[in-house]
């Protein structure tokens, strides 16, 4: 049963006010177990990987064994290219109660994503950053910020041990900070130290773990100051991640709903992030050892 209109505009109230949401029980039930048995399908066609691998917008970021004793999968992307389960449930009509209230009747879908945190893969935290900073061509948007949520639905149980995500609530007024884009910028090399918040002007003390149950979902902004710990438990924590445009202000993504008639995905993916969609779109293995 999706949730209810209520439901939803109260999710809507507190991502404007606080920048972030939680939405208890987003799904139950034979959804949740179906998304669960999907969601170990495709760790498992992962795992067929021996190093990260693209075809279009498809994709799965691999720990290879050669480098950290075993091969795990970390992130998967656009698995609605071979999940026919991921590819209805993107734009079901508990994603289109849930979305409404903030984006409209015309939404497009421009991340897609499966973040797991096997136990022993060790580099499964992300330090505490914006979602903006992922946004390559802001041309492509009107009011990028103010046209996107993005939206984590636990699949696992999110503990603190795990790695649950953490946001800073009302950290989405103060503007883009530039947190974690020092260095290399890479955002799951090392941890966030409660100085780095501290020079930006947050207070360590603000920010709020959002611990979650299989089903449940949190909702965040661009703008959001958010991030999360590695899994320091036996339990891992696969989360799922979609980000939501509204159509009219976005010239990317792959639609959602279309004056809120749900819209499947086309022969050939839209241009969502990367630019390989266009220069390699054939598939391949990529070379990056970013955690080198
Ligand atoms: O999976 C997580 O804990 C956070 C992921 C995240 O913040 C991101 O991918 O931008
Ligand atoms: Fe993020």
């Amino acid at each position: 049963m999706p949730i209810t209109e209520t439901q939803a505009r109260e999710a809507a109230e507190q991502y404007r006010e606080e920048g972030y949401a939680l939405v208890r029980q987003f799904i139950d039930g034979d959804e949740l177990q179906r998304l669960r048995t999907e969601t170990a399908r495709i760790y498992q066609e992962g795992l067929r990987h021996p190093r990260t691998w693209r075809h279009g917008n498809l994709s799965f970021e691999i720990l290879p064994e050669e480098d950290f004793g075993a091969r795990y999968v970390i992130q998967a992307y656009w698995i609605a290219w071979i999940s026919e389960y991921f590819e209805s449930f993107r734009r079901s009509e508990s994603y289109r109660v849930l979305l409404e209230p903030i984006l409209g009747q015309s939404i497009k879908q421009v991340a897609q994503q499966i973040h797991w945190k096997p136990p022993g893969a060790g580099l499964t935290g992300y330090r505490f950053h914006q979602d903006l900073r992922f946004r390559e061509a802001r041309e492509a948007y009107v009011d990028i910020a103010g046209s996107t949520v993005n939206s984590g639905l636990a699949i696992d149980p999110s503990t603190m041990q795990n790695g649950c995500l953490q946001v800073v609530p009302g950290s989405h007024k103060r503007g883009y900070i530039g947190l974690s884009d020092d260095g290399d910028g890479q955002i799951m090399k090392g941890l966030t130290a409660e100085d780095e918040l501290r020079a930006k002007g947050i207070d360590p003390g603000e920010v709020v773990p959002l611990e979650m149950e299989p089903g449940d979902m949190a909702l965040w902004g661009l703008l959001t100051v958010h991030g999360s710990l590695p899994n320091q438990s036996q339990q891992d924590r696969s989360f799922a991640i979609s980000s939501y445009v509204r159509a009219e202000n976005s010239e990317r993504g792959e639609w959602a709903f279309r004056g809120g008639q749900s819209v499947p995905l086309g022969k050939t993916p839209q241009l969502c992030k990367w630019e390989q969609l266009h220069d390699r779109p054939e598939p391949h293995y990529v070379e990056d050892k970013w955690y080198a």
